[in-house]
Formats: structure tokens, C-alpha cells, sequence
């Protein structure tokens, strides 16, 4: 029985009700005549939360007391998106909340829609620990997420003129009801200084850390509950502040404006999330970031670990540590030096426990990607960690050696220490010597890691290398994003799938039935107006519900080729421009992403998407038939928006960079047919959904390597298709520039000279796929067969099936189903 329920924690309408008022009145001070919008989305929270307290004590309860072990998920990010409706979806009070706001004389969607989402990630890494966490809670598995609660998140995007201008994300300008922030809970951090070295009276060496400076980290939980479980899981993420004593000692010393500063530099290491991805940037700030984040995580689980009465030596047994890529693999060294120089390990026992702790997944291709310290700017924030990166590199490299005696080459790949005009440290080298596993995010991506980046690894332990495939939660991205969609699934097969996604296959058997067909199409066009009203609300833009709606919605990179999508744009434009009366599939491309700030050509990039359309979308000619949008500030509330209605998922990577992708999953979920090329997990998706319902183009990744390596020249390609040749003509003479022709140049001229990324290869059998497209489209039931069968044969790409795989294959956790305690 999972409804405890009393006058606190009912679940009835009434109770509700009461509560809402209760919060507004006795928390809040107020009264329904001078509430705000924002006071009821509180009080509605807060009701909420009561209601998952319950759970999330009984389930901390349990596992800090059982034998069970935790899995401890440490990133970097966390993309959650909002809580409101997913709390009430997975507590199951949602049409109980409804009416209760009803009576009260509001919508529930308009507050809902007041949440401002925590923006605490980039991308795809940050929303995949989000998902990760649902499952986890679903499945019912011990788990805690770890990571950095930033004062300011990925910053908020506008356009402006055509270009990206960044704003500060004040996520917590409003509150927060869902953390809950536990002063009492708070380690200290050192950071910088230097390393005393002595031997004790008992000859022991001792390596004395004197640090320049210290910060504290605070707990803030956050409680992640499961699908209809009794289980909820936390999410701490650690704040920075001056410990008491730092500002305490100056103010007595009579230096005030010290210690204020120290304050602010101590606040400083939690203020923002760098909004980079794939894109490093040695930033000394980012380094400790990571360290102090990691830092206070490990010593909370040291610290959960030897209150339940157990060895330091157990550690191992009590919690498993999964590294949400190099991020947190600082983690690594600080786990050692914790066992080291604080619980007195020797070496070797040390190493045995760290070891059978960590395990790393990778989520990148690019070579460039791969994190690496300079060596001296590391020294000067852990010098404590250089000499046990050092320690563990010496023992290591002599095992390397023996096993591949006098090859140089492995050697300096596999050492954690490159060496350039200046050294610098290795972290995937370090996450990869330090972990018992090692896994890549889809098929094709761990396979390339065992030929490319991770090669020696693979050579060296291949017994430490498997595949995770990574999912999606189908209670955010289908449920609660998707409600008519689902409803109409659940009246064919029950509502089982929802923790069970497999069991959409049953939907196979209807998707030749023209009435299923119809109620589907109607489902699809419902979403398609309501977006079409967003974007009329957002843009001032009208567009036409009826027509492909063409969507490519992701961080803005070269690699996933957002531009290859605006030259097809331009393509079509001109067919039209040619023969005014042609007939041709009217289409709506939907662009939303964001780019990192310092990404001279993403940002361009955009800059040509809103420039193309500015053009396009206005041409007499056209007839409306091409519109092209640009939806601002994609971020997981947008993104809830735009999948349901997509006809059409552009994943046009480059094949071979695009290490997973889970858009790509929400989509086809949600109904979508893709087109996309043989990169990442749309390989899996095309086996599953079929090859006869999927639009595949371009080349493999083999015949990327091979192309390059016979010397790419992309210049021929824009010389010998005369299509191609007015495309990049037009951009560069200022067709969409009001003739300005330097505006794009930094683009054309690195498609043209360069195109690392196989532009103008690929956009001859990206036309002919999409005129294949513009031909199925015209089949109104075929299209609704397909776009059935897409969504019926996706179940494998559930978040669900990923994390059943994480725990049987790398982590060996268990389920724990949670006994409410009173
Ligand atoms: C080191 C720093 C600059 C950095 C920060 C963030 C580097 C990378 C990232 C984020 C990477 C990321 O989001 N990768 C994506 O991970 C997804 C989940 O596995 C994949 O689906 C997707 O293909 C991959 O690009």
C-alpha cells in the first residue's frame, strides 16, 4: 500500500485543496486576493512535495541501514526540467490536482507552465543523468546523484537581429520549493597550496597537504521519485560558501573587505555552469568545480558508509560510482588521497578499493573533446592529486610495459601525462586506469572508441569495455509531454508500457487500421496547433499546421550539420524561384538550439538559419509553402513542446561523431520518421523501427575515414553539382545578407576549403532523401503507418531497459522496493 495518508498527506481533492490554502496562508502569509500566479505555483509545490516526503525519508532510511548497495551517479550536469507536472504524473495525483485547482479557480496548466525549469546542464550528457534518475527511482534501485548546484544555469538565449545574445539564467530568482538545503550537512574542501612532506615518529611518510585556501560545500537535496513507487531518491547537489572560520579570523584581524572578498571567491566555484560542450576550455575555475564537487561527494559517502558501522575497507560494497564522462574523474585521485592521507591505507588496499569503486562512460568521439589539464595549472589547485597522478601513473606504465615491451607509441598514449611545448594531464586516461568499466553511449560508439580514442584502453583491458546503450524516461517524454498520444496508446494496450515500454510492439497490429491511422494523424495535428500557437505567441509568426513539420532541435555544432539542413532550405527555395507553380510538399523547418557563446561559426550558423528565413519566409513566390523558424531558448520545457509535434526528426550528424544522440529517441518516440545517417544510436533506432521507415542518407562512418584519407577536396563537390554551386553562391554574394558578402564568408569558405565534417559530400543524397520524403508525405496513410510503427518498435530505447543494464552488467545493484515508515 503506497498511500499513507493523514490530514497532512492526503490525496483526496479536499485535502488538497486544503493544503494549497494552508501553504499560501501559513507558510506564505497570504490571501487568494493578493496571491500571485507565483504564490499558487508554491503552494501547489509545496503540497506537492509533503506528499513525497513520506517516500523519500523511508527510502534514505533503508539504505543508509541495509546491506544494499547505492549507486552514487556523479555529474557534472543535471538537465532535469521541470518538477511540477512530473511529480504529479509519477505520485499519480495529477487529475486529483487538476480538479483541486480547478475548484481554486485556476488552471493547473498555467501553473505549471510558472515553473522555471533548473537549466543545471548543456545538453545531452546533463538531460541523460536526468533521465537516469527517473529510471533509477522507477526500477526502484538505491540511488543518489551528485553534482553542482549552480547559482546560475545555461544561460537563457535570444535573438536579436538574427544573432544569439546570452542572458544570465536566475533560476532561483523565484525560489526554489523543491530543494531542500541541509546546512548541517557540509564538507570542507582544500584547494591550492603545497605538500608537506615528513616522517612520522612511527617512520610512516606523511604527506601533508597545507592548502592556500578552503571552501565548504553545502547539501541541497532535491528528491527524484519513482513511477507509482514508494521509492524517491535524491539528488544532492553542493553549494559553495566560506567556511566560518576563514571570515571569522580576517574580520578579528580587523581586514572586513578581506573576508567579504573571500566569501565572494569561495561562492564563486558553484556561481554558473560553463556553457560549453565538446568544446574544452582550461579554465582554472572549471577544474575546481569539478574537484569540489566530487570532493564533498566522496566524503559524504565515506561519511554514509562508516556511520552504518561498516570498514573503510567495504567501501567497494556500499557504493558503486558511476563517472558521467572525465568530468568527475578527478574523483579518482581524490578517492585515493582520502584513503591515503585520511583513513591511513596503505597503497595497494587503497588502490584495490578505488578500483572496485569507479566506472567511467565516455560520451564523446572528438578527439578534441577529450578533457586534459595543463599540468601546471593543476599543480596549482591540487598539488596533492599531481603526486598521486604521478604514483599511479609510475605503477601503471610499468605494467604497460611488460605487457607492450619497447612500443613507445602505447606508452605515451596510454601514460595519464602528455607531453607537448608544455605537459599536461590526461582525465580520460585517468578515468580509464581508475574504473573496472569502461562503456560507450550506443553500438556504433563504443566500437569506434575501442579502433579510435580508446584503442590502447581497449588493447590493454578489453574485459573492462561493454555498451550502454543510453534511453529516454517515457514518463516525461511521452506522459507528461505527450498526454493525447498516450491516451490514445492506453486505449489500444492498456497502460502497462509505461514502465514496460517494450509493450508498444502491441500497437503494431493497428497501425494498418484506418481508424487508428485517423485518430493518430488527429493526435499529431492537435500537437502541430498548439505549437503552431506557441510559435505565433513567441514569434509574431503564423505557420501552417497542415504542413511537414521539419525539425531539427539540438546544441547548434558543425558536426551536426544544422547548416547541411539550410542548404537543402535554400535548395527547395530555389525550385520555387525557378517554377514558381511547382508542386512541392509544403514544410515548416523548426530550428531551436543553443550555441556555446564562444563558437564563432554555431553562432554564425544561426545567424544563417534566421538570415535564410528571413528571406524565404517572406518571399511572394513561396506562398507559404517553406516557412523557417528559429524557436529560441531550447531548453527541456520547449523541448516537451516541440517533439510531440514533429513529423520529421532531422539526425544529420556526420557519420561517426555523434556518440549517441537522444533527441533522436524522443522524437521517433513521440511518432516522428527520421532522417538521419548511419551515426550514433540512430543505427539502433533504423534496425528497430525498420529500414523501410526510416530515411537514411550519406556516408558511413567507414567512408568518412576513407574519403578523408584518399584527400577530401569539397571543392569539387560545389564544382561539379551546379545545385550546390547557387546555394553557396547565393550565401556568398549576400543573397540573404542584403549583399553583404563577408557576413558568411568564415562559413563558405570552411565548407568550401576545409568541411571537416562532410557538408557538400553529403548533400547530394540529402536532396535526393528529401525528395523521397516530400513523395511519402503525400501518402497521408502510409505516412500514419509509418509514424505507428516507429513509435510501437521503440521500446528498446527506453531509460528503463539502459539502467536494468548498468545495474546487471557494470554496477551488480539490486532493486529495493521501499516499506513506508511512519
Ligand atoms: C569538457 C566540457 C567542455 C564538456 C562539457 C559538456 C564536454 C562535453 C559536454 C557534453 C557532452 C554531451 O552532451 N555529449 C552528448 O552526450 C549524449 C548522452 O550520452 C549523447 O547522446 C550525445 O551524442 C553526446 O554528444
Amino acid at each position: 500500500n503506497i498511500l499513507v495518508e493523514d490530514a497532512r498527506t492526503g490525496l483526496s481533492v479536499d485535502a488538497l485543496k486544503r493544503a494549497i490554502s494552508n501553504n499560501l496562508f501559513y507558510v506564505q502569509g497570504k490571501y487568494p486576493e493578493i496571491a500571485t500566479r507565483n504564490d499558487y505555483f508554491m503552494a501547489i509545490s509545496y503540497a506537492v512535495r509533503d506528499r513525497m516526503l513520506q517516500r523519500w525519508t523511508s527510502s534514505v532510511r533503508q539504505y543508509i541501514s541495509g546491506k544494499n548497495k547505492i549507486v552514487s551517479y556523479l555529474s557534472a550536469e543535471y538537465l532535469l526540467g521541470p518538477h511540477l507536472a512530473n511529480n504529479l504524473i509519477n505520485l499519480d495525483i495529477y487529475s486529483q490536482m487538476e480538479q483541486a485547482v480547478k475548484e481554486l479557480g485556476f488552471s493547473l496548466d498555467w501553473l505549471i507552465d510558472k515553473e522555471v525549469e533548473p537549466g543545471l546542464g548543456n545538453g545531452g550528457l546533463g538531460r541523460l543523468a536526468a533521465c537516469y534518475m527517473d529510471s533509477l527511482a522507477s526500477l526502484e534501485v538505491p540511488a543518489i546523484g551528485y553534482g553542482i548546484r549552480y547559482q546560475f544555469g545555461i544561460f537563457e538565449q535570444a535573438i536579436s537581429d538574427g544573432w544569439q545574445v546570452e542572458d544570465t539564467d536566475n533560476w532561483l530568482r523565484r525560489g526554489n520549493p523543491w530543494e531542500i538545503a541541509r546546512r548541517e550537512i557540509s564538507y570542507d574542501v582544500k584547494l591550492g597550496g603545497h605538500v608537506q612532506r615528513y616522517i612520522d615518529e612511527k617512520g610512516k611518510l606523511i604527506n601533508n597537504w597545507i592548502p592556500g585556501w578552503v571552501v565548504k560545500g553545502v547539501a541541497y537535496d532535491t528528491p527524484i521519485l519513482g513511477y507509482k513507487v514508494n521509492t524517491a531518491n535524491t539528488l544532492r547537489l553542493w553549494k559553495s560558501e566560506a567556511p566560518r572560520t576563514f571570515d571569522f579570523q580576517s574580520f578579528n584581524a580587523g581586514e572586513y573587505s578581506n573576508a567579504v572578498n573571500q566569501k565572494i571567491i569561495c561562492e564563486n566555484i558553484s556561481k554558473v555552469l560553463y556553457p560549453n560542450d565538446e568544446q574544452i576550455e582550461g579554465k582554472k575555475l572549471r577544474l575546481q568545480q569539478q574537484y569540489f564537487f566530487v570532493s564533498c561527494s566522496l566524503q559524504d559517502m565515506i561519511n554514509i558508509h562508516l556511520r552504518s558501522g561498516d570498514k573503510i575497507e567495504n567501501f567497494y560494497e556500499k557504493f558503486v560510482v558511476q563517472l558521467n564522462d572525465t568530468h568527475p574523474s578527478i574523483g579518482i585521485a581524490e578517492m585515493m588521497r582520502l584513503l591515503l592521507d585520511v583513513h591511513r591505507m596503505e597503497w595497494d588496499d587503497a588502490w584495490k578499493v578505488t578500483t572496485k569503486t569507479f566506472a567511467y562512460t565516455n560520451h564523446t568521439l572528438l578527439p578534441e573533446a577529450l578533457e586534459t589539464w595543463d599540468l601546471e595549472l593543476f599543480a596549482s589547485v591540487l598539488p596533492r592529486h599531481l603526486d598521486i597522478i604521478y604514483e599511479i601513473n609510475k605503477r601503471f606504465l610499468v605494467d604497460v610495459t611488460l605487457k607492450f615491451f619497447g612500443n613507445h607509441q602505447k606508452i605515451d598514449s596510454l601514460s595519464l601525462i602528455g607531453e607537448g611545448r608544455r605537459k599536461y594531464i590526461k582525465m580520460a586516461n585517468l578515468a580509464s586506469v581508475g574504473s573496472f568499466a569502461i562503456n560507450g553511449v550506443a553500438s556504433l560508439h563504443t566500437e569506434l572508441l575501442k579502433k579510435t580514442v580508446l584503442k590502447d584502453w581497449y588493447e590493454f583491458s578489453p574485459e573492462k569495455f561493454s555498451n550502454k546503450t543510453n534511453g529516454v524516461t517515457p514518463r516525461r517524454w511521452m506522459v507528461l509531454s505527450n498526454p493525447q498520444l498516450t491516451k490514445l496508446i492506453t486505449s489500444k494496450i492498456g497502460d502497462t508500457w509505461i514502465k514496460h515500454l517494450e509493450e508498444l510492439k502491441g500497437l503494431e497490429k493497428y497501425a494498418e487500421d484506418p481508424e487508428f491511422q485517423q485518430a493518430w494523424m488527429e493526435v499529431k495535428l492537435e500537437q502541430k496547433k498548439k505549437l503552431t500557437r506557441k510559435i505565433h505567441g513567441t514569434l509574431g509568426m503564423i505557420v501552417n499546421p497542415e504542413s511537414l513539420f521539419d525539425i531539427q532541435v539540438k546544441r547548434i555544432h558543425e558536426y551536426k550539420r544544422q547548416h547541411l539542413n539550410v542548404l537543402h532550405i535554400i535548395t527547395l527555395y530555389n525550385r520555387i524561384k525557378r517554377n514558381p507553380d511547382i508542386d512541392i510538399v509544403p514544410r515548416t523547418f523548426i530550428f531551436a538550439g543553443k550555441s556555446a557563446p564562444g563558437y564563432r561559426k554555431a553562432k554564425l550558423i544561426i545567424k544563417l538559419i534566421n538570415a535564410v528565413g528571413k528571406v524565404v519566409n517572406n518571399d511572394p513566390d513561396v506562398k507559404d509553402r517553406l516557412k523557417v523558424v528559429f524557436y529560441p531558448n531550447y531548453n527541456v520545457t520547449n523541448a516537451q513542446k516541440i517533439y510531440p509535434a514533429a513529423d520529421l526528426s532531422e539526425q544529420i550528424s556526420t557519420a561517426g561523431k555523434e556518440a549517441s544522440g537522444t533527441g533522436n529517441m524522443k522524437l521517433s518516440l513521440n511518432g516522428a520518421l527520421t532522417v538521419g545517417t548511419l551515426d550514433g544510436a540512430n543505427v539502433e533506432i533504423r534496425e528497430c523501427v525498420g529500414e523501410e521507415n526510416f530515411f537514411l542518407f550519406g556516408l558511413t562512418a567507414d567512408e568518412v575515414e576513407k574519403t578523408k584519407s584518399e584527400g577530401y577536396r569539397p571543392w569539387e563537390y560545389y564544382k561539379n553539382n551546379k545545385y550546390l554551386r547557387e546555394v553557396i553562391d547565393q550565401i556568398n554574394d549576400g543573397y540573404f545578407s542584403q549583399l553583404d558578402q563577408l557576413i558568411f564568408k568564415e562559413l563558405t569558405d570552411s565548407l568550401l576549403y576545409d568541411d571537416q565534417f562532410m557538408v557538400l559530400a553529403d548533400y547530394q543524397s540529402y536532396v535526393e532523401i528529401q525528395d523521397k520524403i516530400d513523395e511519402a508525405f503525400r501518402d497521408k496513410s502510409n505516412w500514419a503507418r509509418m509514424s505507428i510503427l516507429n513509435t510501437a518498435r521503440m521500446g528498446k530505447f527506453s531509460s528503463d531497459r539502459s539502467i536494468r543494464e548498468y545495474c546487471n552488467e557494470i554496477w551488480k545493484v539490486e532493486s529495493v522496493p521501499v516499506e513506508l515508515i511512519d
